[in-house]
């Protein structure tokens, strides 16, 4: 059968060092899953194009993936094991881990040991960690960071088809006539899909798209309609949208007949939420609602595409739910252009879900309950035993970590410190756990800060394996260099400690081998049992495994090469056969504002972070586009609490606090704030959102509710402001700080209670430099400058405000070989040049900043291709087309307000 399979013509499953070579892989980040060719030379990646043939690109990369290459350097890479800090041989680290579980599960048993993996790992790195967990140790104690990002979609997968299948696939956002995004702000999450859309747009001018979101986000500016919702309202929405489909002729009666069932419940339930109702608990106009409502009732053809502001929600199940309950009623499943799509966060969240490395699940989509699946699953592994119930979800299994139920954990390619709610009790909870294990790629982290055991894993670049995307689609991921240092493959770490702990299933030679065994499993006994099954790929040599082309599953017999459409035929994999309306009450969020916390909080991404941070934010390329975590704030509330642009709030919630720098927004509704998630111990003192979440998770999927806190915000000053910028590593302590990576160095915002009286001393102290210092002192300002052989090392500006220096002057300047007189004179004096001064970076492949684009415009670039053909901007990954295409309405809709921002710059 492999014989059928399309091949890539460009692999080299053998790195040779010293031949160039071209090897084609799929980018390290989002669940667009885009290829990628990396050419490589003398052991070395050496340049990187998006693959023209992959199916999910075609050719392009957004702004992340077009810059892996400046994020591997080997700074700050973990590169070999350690125990309690100390350096030790692999023999040596996997003897005590694997010494230290069995001594842990023969005192405490086999549920006294936890792993809390991620949807980072690739494929077969997640099926030998869930094999050794739930087939041998025997418990269903392991989770993964995908409980954060998508349990909540797959909740409502399995409970309307059956199983966790996404209907859809990337070319049906091509093909429909509407396009509902909610909860998505996929113009910079997943941004290679969204210039899918924005084309498809321009191809067929009739598509229309509907933002639905409380912010207005860059994802607006190919909008038709805009929802701007309140938060947490989605399930009232699309109920009333299920009610207006009712009474507007917008049901398929024949579809709901014979593919469904439940509908009458369903529709009850929906009954009362009128769109006068619904108008006001979203507290939207019935105008706007009603358009959106036949716009879906009159298409042909309708996808509602969906993301992290439904999943993250104490009701996220749900909310999933009646976004499907529409698409059945209405038949728009199962066709061209037509479904429920929910789109998956992490490169490999899809994999994770295939091989059931969450702790409800078992493997190959059997469930973990279900005695006849266990006894499936262990007859194939020949295991030991088997888990028999689900083990702890992410936020219960970090409960039991703090109660001391959990004894020992074992975390893989995530960072829980940052990025589950309510970090004082994530740390309270790993503070006390007896053993705490982590593989990661970097040495430090906020984490590792906890581990007592850290195993250096190979990162992107160097691992291999296979990753599956958000419409099915399973891509290699390819190894181009050798690992470094002493870095190994997570699933040969695995293989390892497993092999150590005593059990014999885990001898495999090659990843290729793992990957066999799990399409294996997925055909055992599978009969159509479930629509997940690789039995096509099943029997895979080395060779074709390395030269296996994307594909969609499933694969098999009858369709060999993949499947792009599932559930054509209308049958679901209930034991009905027939998919299952749910009926959903809309529920509120559970954190709510109060007279203590007035603020609603959301949380999520930037364009250019990922995560956080351990990978983009090593490259000044991708620090300009934001350079700190701002908190965004509607103008009224500014004006309330009395702040302006870059002044400090401090953000208070139950759980603890967050300090940050002001963002005046009018995108923003009234009453409600968004930070980012990326910041973190490592580039921020008090930068970290997950302070500012309480960890509430829905019922069904323990998903947690990320999106919805509630905060209390307060003006915060300081009595100095220093703005500090050094091509040496500093060590500070201070009241505030932000650090962030530039072309030279490092540069820090830092703010002090307590003035500094010495300014020179504390920069000498702080950089540990010696060279030529420098230092002018005017009213309450100091100016400290450190030359190294005539080029500048070190500039420390002191003051009562936040200190104004131009940053791409520095960048000149720090650049600069020699410094004329002049120039050292202007530093000492804190003049910095306006010459060099683009205004914040928009585009960062061509670093266009803001004031050059918005003066482009008031000459006359009336268009982004204007814009591109004039600047270059946007013309090559194009991520920044809409925030290009804003600021031209902006200056369209007050072309004054524009002049006047630029006459200030
Ligand atoms: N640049 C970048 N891209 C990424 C990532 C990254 O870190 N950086 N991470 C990847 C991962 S793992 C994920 S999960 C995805 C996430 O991708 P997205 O879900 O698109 O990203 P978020 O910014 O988390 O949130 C999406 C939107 O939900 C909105 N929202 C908040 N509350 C509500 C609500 O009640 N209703 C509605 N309708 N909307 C609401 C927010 O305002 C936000 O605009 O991104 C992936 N892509
Ligand atoms: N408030 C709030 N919280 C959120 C969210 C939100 O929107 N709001 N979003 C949530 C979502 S959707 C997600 S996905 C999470 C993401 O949160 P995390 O998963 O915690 O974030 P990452 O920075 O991706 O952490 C990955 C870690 O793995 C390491 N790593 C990278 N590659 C490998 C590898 O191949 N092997 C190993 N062993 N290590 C590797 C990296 O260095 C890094 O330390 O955050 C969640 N938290
Ligand atoms: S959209 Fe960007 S981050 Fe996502 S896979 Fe493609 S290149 Fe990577
Ligand atoms: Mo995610």
């Amino acid at each position: 059968m492999s014989d059928l399979l399309p091949t890539s013509p460009l692999t080299s499953p053998v790195i040779k060092t010293g031949e160039p070579s071209l090897i084609q892989s799929t980018c390290a980040y989002c669940g667009v899953g885009c290829g990628v060719d990396i050419g490589v030379a003398d052991g070395k990646a050496t340049s990187l194009v998006g693959s023209a043939a992959h199916p999910s690109n075609y050719g392009r990369l957004c702004v992340k993936g077009s810059n892996l290459l400046n994020t591997i350097d080997l700074t700050g890479r973990l590169l070999s094991p350690e125990i309690a800090g100390e350096q030790v041989s692999w023999d040596k680290a996997t003897d005590y881990v694997a010494e230290q579980f069995n001594d842990i599960i023969k005192k405490y048993g086999k549920d006294s040991v936890a792993f809390y993996v991620s949807g980072q790992l690739l494929t077969e790195d997640y099926y030998i960690a869930n094999k050794l967990m739930k087939g041998y140790i025997g418990s269903g104690n392991i989770d993964t960071n995908s409980r954060l990002c998508m349990s909540s979609a797959v909740s409502a997968y399995k409970r309307a088809f059956g199983e966790d299948v996404v209907p859809c696939t990337y070319q049906d956002l091509e093909e429909t006539d509407l396009l509902l995004l909610t909860g998505s702000n996929a113009a910079w999450t997943h941004p290679v899909l969204y210039q899918r859309i924005e084309r498809a747009k321009k191809i067929n001018p009739a598509m229309k798209v509907v933002v639905i979101d409380p912010r207005k986000t860059a994802t607006c500016e190919l909008a038709d309609n805009f929802i701007q919702l309140k938060p947490g309202t989605d399930a009232a929405f699309f109920n009333g949208l299920l009610h207006f489909l009712s009474e507007n002729q917008g049901l398929d009666t024949d579809y709901i007949a014979q593919h469904t069932e439940g509908f009458e419940q369903a529709l009850t339930q929906a009954t009362s939420w009128t769109v006068t109702k619904v108008a006001e608990f979203c507290q939207v106009s019935i105008e706007e609602l009603t358009t959106v409502y036949q716009l879906f009732c009159s298409s042909e053809k309708a996808i509602t595409f969906y993301s992290m502001g439904i999943n993250q929600s104490s009701s996220g199940v749900d909310k999933c739910q009646t976004i499907i309950n529409c698409h059945l009623a209405s038949g728009k499943i199962g066709k061209a252009g037509s479904g429920p799509f929910s789109i998956t966060g992490q490169p490999n969240a899809m994999g994770g879900r295939e091989v059931g490395g969450l702790a409800n699940q078992l493997a190959a989509h059997m469930d973990i309950d279900n005695p006849q699946h266990q006894d499936k699953v262990q007859r194939f592994w020949q295991s030991p035993t088997i888990a028999n119930k689900q083990g702890a979800k992410a936020i219960d299994l970090f409960d039991k970590l703090a109660s001391g139920e959990i004894k020992a954990v074992w975390i893989m390619a995530t960072n829980p410190v940052v990025s589950l709610p309510n970090r004082a009790k994530i740390t309270a909870a790993l503070k006390k756990c007896e053993l705490v294990v982590v593989s990661d790629c970097v040495e430090q982290n906020d984490t590792l800060a906890f581990a007592d055991v850290k195993l250096p894993a190979t990162p992107w670049l160097e691992k291999n394996g296979t990753v599956t995307n958000s419409e099915r689609r399973i891509s290699r991921q390819r190894n181009a260099v050798l690992p470094a240092g002493q870095a190994k493959h997570d699933w040969q770490i695995i293989q390892d400690v497993a092999t150590k702990m005593g059990f014999s299933g885990f001898d495999f030679d090659d990843v290729s081998d793992v990957f066999k065994e799990h399409a294996q499993l997925t055909q055992f006994e599978n009969d159509g049992e479930r629509l997940l099954d690789l039995s096509g790929l099943s029997q895979l040599t080395a060779k074709e495994y390395n030269e296996l082309a994307p594909i969609q599953w499933p694969v098999n017999d009858a369709n060999p090469e993949g499947c792009a459409r599932v559930y054509a035929d209308g049958k679901f994999n209930t034991p009905s056969g027939k998919a299952k309306f749910i009926p959903v009450k809309p529920q509120l969020p559970l954190q709510k504002t109060s007279a203590e916390f007035p603020f609603v909080l959301n949380s999520g991404r930037l364009r250019d972070q990922w995560h956080t941070m351990t990978r983009t934010g090593k490259t000044n390329k991708l620090s300009k586009h934001t350079d700190k975590p701002y908190l965004y704030l509607h103008p009224t509330d500014a004006k309330a609490l009395a702040v302006q642009n870059d002044d400090m709030l401090s953000i208070t919630a139950s759980t603890g606090q967050a300090i940050a720098h002001v963002k005046v927004d009018a995108k923003q509704r009234l009453g409600e704030c968004f930070m980012p998630i990326h910041w973190n111990q490592n580039y921020a003192s008090h930068g970290n959102v997950s302070d500012l979440y309480q960890s509430i998770v829905d019922p069904l999927s323990g998903q947690a509710e990320s999106k919805q806190g509630a905060v209390a915000l307060g003006k915060k000053t300081y009595k100095q402001y220093i703005s500090v910028h050094t091509t040496s590593k500093i060590t500070l302590s201070a009241d505030f700080w932000v650090k962030s990576t530039t072309a030279y160095g490092d540069s820090y915002q830092v703010a002090l209670d307590e003035p500094t009286i010495d300014a020179l001393l504390l920069c000498q102290q702080i950089s540990g430099l010696s060279g030529e210092w420098l230092t002018f002192i005017q009213d309450n300002q100091s100016y400290v400058v450190c030359l190294q052989a005539g080029k500048l090392a070190f500039l420390g500006y002191f003051s009562a405000t936040w200190p104004e220096i131009e940053q791409s002057w520095l960048e000149h300047v720090f650049g600069s070989k020699t410094l004329e007189f002049a120039t050292i004179q202007s530093l000492l004096l804190g003049i910095s040049s306006d010459e060099f001064n683009q205004g914040k970076q928009v585009c960062s492949c061509y670093s266009v900043g803001e004031k050059t684009i918005n003066e482009a415009i008031a000459q006359g670039c009336g268009s982004v291709e204007a814009l591109g053909e004039k600047l270059q901007c946007g013309t090559k990954c194009g991520s920044c087309k809409p925030e290009l295409a804003s600021l031209i309405s902006q200056y369209n809709a007050d072309p004054i307000e524009t002049a006047i921002v630029l006459a200030e710059d």
